[in-house]
């Protein structure tokens, strides 16, 4: 075959055989065949595919295609997660519309999905902006409603006053308008919520039932958003009679801390909270009090956090339950309204912010924890050093508790609270529910109807989906749907009167909170039901889950939290969606993420169009094992191009075959068990890192045993051995670089399937070293042999191995070191 290697023209040819065949459409469920679901997650359709969905996508095929090939039925599907903020970005910038702009940004990564050869099933493919879609994802949303899972609260958003928008977040840009500029307010508007609070407990425990299979940041990082904690609630009473007027009973606080209560020097209330809103409410604020207290709350909590400590103090003073003594009270930008009760006891001495704060405003600081039993209690000098932060110390300055150890205290002061009817032991969550409005245009609406007589009343189940009106003006002013002529005039579900339609639309993490339960389904049902239960029961969990650590916390939270939840509402049976996850690491250049903003992407298309899917894909996979980072480089992309070419140029001496030929190993001469010893190692690594045996599918060292066995191959001439090594080699390499290994396949095996091959554990028997074989000392060559040849034998690989040194030479003395070298003396 002089046939020089076209990636370009197999690689098409093998994507049209492929769609053709419809090769990698699940099977029928009632097949006998075990099930695998591989799924990476789903891209945003942002127009253009970047190397971290190369990386991803070339894992996941990976997987899925040596399932397939072992005999699986497998599902391995795509979609896209096609709403959110950027199709509104350029609709305000280029006039495009969000649908159109969206669509065809699928068409186009599609097609570039497609030119890697990627074995996606085509048919479940959907985007989570089609009304189909959208449909469901109301009728859960009304569901919801009617079980009391989602509730309406008003929230503080960041408002434009210029534009009249909600912006998000990102949106704001040192507490300014991404686009005019203008200061960004808070706004208090009502939100939708989902209560996940409810699922936290649950979302916790279940964490345990996947360790070993989820990496362990993921599961502490998921830990620590739930935040358990146990503490003390429990109120101060005011010093009347300073605020009797408020008409507050006490200052409420939650603390995890009731062992550091004695070192309390003052107490800490949120901007937002109900003892400021009394205080402004009665005037009982003025001058720069007042506005510094406003300009506070018009900060959203991000920036807050950012900042260095600020507060004011009230001029309100509460009484410690404890000593009776008098304790100021702060307002303090550290403090989160949304948590605990929004209100702290403070204890500068052991704890970092509120020493910090202590610091800043000269506030008394106390001692009331040691390291260690009896060590002295440090002195005022001392303390101003810096906070002692001690997780388990003695208590000391604590009356009655004196010289306990943390966890007895706290145990103590908790029951003596409650004895005294003063407070309780709590368990808190820093979980917060999940706010789902969003007040913008390219969303799934919120299926909600205002009714002057009703309320906010669930649409008809009949009326869904409740569609996007497509004739709209996007500029950035406020949200289109408010201001479209006729959209949101409907008439009332419940009593028929002319009502409004809700113009929030969800977030989008509620679309990839249960696509991956649709694909399940096949298309043909997707008009009748979000998804199929036999169908369901059959695929769930998803076997291999991949994709970004950025979704450690919230995707996979929100996916993990909407599975129980539609469990509960007897759609779905199983607990956990994920059964293993694999998180990927991040493709550098030059030390620095990828990204637009450095000015480092390397374009994938471009890659491709120059080596071809086959070399990008082993080069992806060659540079570093999936869960670290992988550092984009140039020579060993063109390495894995010089790879595959030598493997198509080698090809040449293949003897055609459909069936393994029968080797016996033993009969072999050393060399050539040599090669095929290679060969097995590298099916076995196969073998072992599919199954798990190797951890996180460390594809790289399989690469590097597959080019390990096809040199020991090409160094031997046994045409039997060859054939039978290239045909293991391609099929270890059909799930990493597809198009030539299916090429070669049909061309020298008739295709002979790439069904599931035996380790022929005859070749691996055999333990070997390696051995230098050196003239006069000097190091001619390198060579490994079997520990069980003779010393006959060793000498004679060992000149075989240096003959052109040895053709003009006379051999005086040959000197064997066992498992290490031969030393030839010669003239
Ligand atoms: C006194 C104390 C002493 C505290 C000490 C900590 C250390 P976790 O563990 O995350 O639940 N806290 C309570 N509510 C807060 C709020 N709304 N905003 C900011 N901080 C708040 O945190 C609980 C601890 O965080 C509580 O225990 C409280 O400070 C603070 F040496 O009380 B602690
Ligand atoms: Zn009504």
């Amino acid at each position: 075959m002089a046939e020089e290697y076209n990636p370009k023209h197999i690689e098409s040819k093998w994507q049209d055989y492929w769609q053709e065949h419809r090769s990698f459409e699940p099977l029928e469920i009632d097949s006998k065949k075990e099930k695998k679901y591989i799924l990476s997650m789903f891209p945003y359709p942002s127009g253009a595919i970047h190397m971290g969905h190369v990386r991803n996508y070339c894992i996941g095929d990976a997987l899925a295609r040596n399932y397939r090939k072992n005999g699986y039925n497998v599902l391995h599907p795509m979609g896209w997660d096609a709403f959110g903020m950027p199709a509104e970005n350029a609709a305000i910038k280029n006039k495009s519309h969000p649908k159109t702009w969206t669509y065809s940004n699928i068409e186009a990564m599609k097609r570039e999905l497609n030119s890697l050869g990627l074995s996606f099933s085509r048919e479940r493919e959907f985007a989570t902006c089609d009304s189909l879609y959208t449909r469901f994802e109301q009728e859960f949303f009304i569901k919801m409603w009617e079980k009391g899972l989602i509730y309406r609260k008003e929230a503080s958003l960041n408002y434009c006053p210029n534009d009249k928008t909600i912006l998000a977040n990102e949106q704001v840009i040192e507490g300014k308008c991404w686009r005019c500029d203008t200061p960004v307010v808070q706004k208090q508007m009502f939100q939708y919520y989902i209560k996940i609070t409810d699922y936290a407990e649950e979302l916790l425990a279940y964490l345990d039932t996947l360790e070993g299979h989820w990496p362990p940041q993921v599961l502490s990082m998921q830990r620590n958003w739930i935040g358990k904690s146990k503490g003390l609630k429990f109120s101060f009473a005011f010093n009347a009679p300073s605020v009797k007027k408020l008409g507050i009973s006490g200052l409420e606080v939650f603390t995890t801390r009731p062992d550091t209560i004695y070192g309390v020097t003052y107490c800490a209330i949120a901007p937002e909270h109900p003892v400021v809103e009394a205080l402004l409410a009665k005037n009982a604020l003025k001058g720069e009090l007042k506005e510094a207290i406003e300009s506070l709350r018009n900060t959203n909590a991000r920036e807050r956090a950012q900042k260095d400590k600020i507060g004011f103090d009230l001029g309100v003073r509460v009484i410690h339950p404890l000593t009776g003594e008098e304790i100021p009270v702060w307002v303090a930008n550290f403090v989160l309204m949304e948590y605990g009760t929004g209100a702290i006891m403070s204890v500068p001495m052991h704890d970092e912010r509120d020493y910090e704060f202590a610091k800043v405003y000269n506030l008394p600081l106390k001692c009331v924890l040691t390291r260690q039993k009896d060590e002295p209690i440090p002195t005022q000098e001392q303390m101003s050093q810096g906070v002692m932060e001690i997780e388990e110390g003695y208590l000391v300055n604590s009356e009655t508790f004196n010289a306990l150890s943390s966890t007895q205290a706290k145990e103590q002061i908790i029951a003596l609270f409650e004895q005294r009817g003063m407070g309780e032991g709590v368990i808190m969550y820093r979980l917060r529910d999940w706010g789902v409005s969003r007040q913008r245009y390219w969303g799934a609406p919120i299926p909600m109807v205002h009714c002057q007589s009703c309320g906010i009343v669930p649409e008809n189940m009949a009326n869904l989906p409740i569609t996007l009106p497509e004739d709209v003006v996007i500029n950035g002013e406020g949200n289109p749907l408010d201001k479209h002529p006729t959209w949101r005039h409907c008439s009332c579900p419940k009593c028929g009167k002319e009502a409004l339609r809700e113009s929030d639309t969800m977030d989008t993490f509620v679309q990839s909170s249960w696509y991956f339960l649709r694909y399940s389904t096949p298309p043909s049902m997707w008009e009748d039901k979000p998804f199929d239960t036999t169908c369901l029961k059959y695929w769930l969990n998803v076997d291999e889950y991949i994709g970004g650590i950025e979704h450690a916390i919230l995707h996979l939270l929100y996916a993990r939290f909407f599975t129980k939840v539609l469990r509960d509402l007897g759609y779905v049976q199983i607990d956990e969606p994920f059964a293993n996850l694999l998180t990927q690491g991040m493709v550098l250049k030059n030390g620095a993420k990828m990204s637009k903003s450095k000015g480092n992407i390397v374009n994938p298309n471009e890659i491709i169009a120059r080596f071809g899917a086959d070399s990008a894909r082993l080069f992806v996979l060659f540079a570093a094992p999936p869960m670290r980072e992988l550092e984009w480089n140039d020579s060993a992309l063109e390495g894995a191009y010089r790879f595959l070419r030598r493997l198509w140029d080698r090809a040449v001496h293949i003897e055609s075959t459909e069936t393994l030929p029968k080797i016996t190993h033993k009969d072999l001469k050393s060399n050539e068990q040599y090669a095929r010893q290679k060969v097995y190692e590298a099916l076995q690594k196969s073998h072992d890192i599919f199954s798990k045996k190797q951890v996180g599918y460390p594809f790289n060292t399989l690469i590097a045993a597959t080019m390990e066995a096809f040199n020991a191959l090409s160094e031997q001439e046994n045409t039997q051995v060859w054939s039978e090594g290239y045909f293991i080699l391609l099929h270890i390499l059909e799930p990493i670089a597809p198009h030539i290994c299916w090429e070669l396949s049909q061309r020298y095996f008739k295709l002979a399937n790439f069904g599931h091959i035996e380790v022929d554990y005859n070749a691996l028997k055999k333990e070997r070293v390696k051995y230098a074989i050196t003239l006069n000392g000097k190091k001619r060559s390198e060579i490994e042999l079997s520990l069980e040849l003779s010393q006959e034998e060793i000498i004679n690989e060992a000149k075989q191995s240096v003959e052109k040194w040895l053709k003009d030479a006379t051999i005086l003395k040959e000197i064997v070191v066992p498992n290490k070298l031969v030393n030839f003396v010669v003239k």
